[in-house]
């Protein structure tokens, strides 16, 4: 599928912010489960961004056309992305979508798409929708009220180009489904109603919002907003990156111990910086509890 058609929508309420205007962000973030804050990266910050993804995911260039990688500890391995803890309004953009002063490094990610991969399948990254205990790193991570998206897309996010869709207004706790669809068992995910329960794919969702921002804009959503994101059908790899923060002080108990990497890490994180690593847990992509799924 060819997505060059599809054009920016003008939505009933304003949803794209300058840095000026973050109270504004964070109150459309409440009301409708996501926003975009222009700018709030430099060009020169970016480029190196893009250089730092480029290298740790994919360093001798061989992910080969239409593959895709998800890196889930960039910041342990990119002393670039810990600039962006200096620069003044990025770290004040987080403390208000974050509503909090005093933050935590919760989890760091970054994806790179070379042209030809895949649209994703809607989801949300919330893992709260059932109690039982955690069975894996994103159920111990991602159940807490913080925002699950503070994504920086810095080659650009656009329909083309494996740019983000969000769900209008798919935040919210009672939340059933787009018209037509209907939640998958585990609330993961959703698919047209009546249809086998596989999380869907696809851009034909009432509420989608596409979103186009420039590579040094941030885009938010909140813990549970549905999002997806399209194939890459332009000749440019596209990159993302993006730290997740917490509350400091929120209990988190990860069940795994701080890998050498994660040490190594907070070893070397700047002596000014050392707050937002105090209680860091990393991530085991490998972990799993004992509960059965469901
Ligand atoms: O690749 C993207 O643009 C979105 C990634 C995402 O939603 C995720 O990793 O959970
Ligand atoms: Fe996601």
């Amino acid at each position: 599928m060819d997505y060059s058609h599809i054009q920016k929508p003008e939505l009933g309420y304003p949803y794209e912010f300058n840095l000026d205007e973050l109270d504004a962000a964070q109150a459309c973030v409440e009301a409708h489960g996501f926003a975009v804050v222009k700018n709030v990266l430099p060009a020169a910050l970016v480029e190196e961004l893009q250089e730092s993804v480029k290298a740790v995911l994919d360093p001798d260039g061989a992910l080969g056309e239409g593959n895709s990688f998800t890196h889930t500890s960039f910041i342990e391995h990119s002393p670039t992305m810990w600039k962006m803890f200096d620069h003044e309004p990025f770290f004040r953009t987080q403390q208000v979508f974050c509503q909090a002063q005093e933050l935590t490094i919760n989890r760091t990610a970054a994806i790179l798409r070379n042209p030809g991969s895949e649209p994703l399948r809607w989801h949300s990254d919330w893992r709260g929708f059932s109690r039982r205990p955690p069975n894996d790193s994103g159920d111990v991570l991602n159940r807490g009220p913080w925002p699950s998206g503070l994504w920086f897309y810095i080659t650009g996010s656009h329909p083309t180009h494996g740019g983000l869709a969000v769900i209008e207004d798919s935040h919210v706790e009672d939340w059933e489904g787009p018209e037509g669809f209907q939640l998958t068992p585990d609330r993961g995910s959703f698919h047209p109603v009546g249809a086998e329960p596989h999380g869907h794919i696809g851009f034909d969702v009432p509420g989608l919002v596409p979103l186009f921002t420039d590579p040094g804009d941030e885009i938010i959503f909140a813990a549970r907003t549905y999002h997806s994101a399209f194939p890459n059908r332009v000749d440019r790899v596209r990159l993302s990156c993006g730290v997740g923060f917490r509350p400091r002080g929120y209990p988190v108990n990860a069940p795994w111990p701080l890998s050498e990497t994660a040490q190594a890490f907070i070893k070397s994180f700047p002596e000014h910086l050392k707050p937002m690593v105090e209680d860091y847990v990393g991530i085991d992509n490998s972990w799993r509890g004992d509960s059965p799924m469901g």
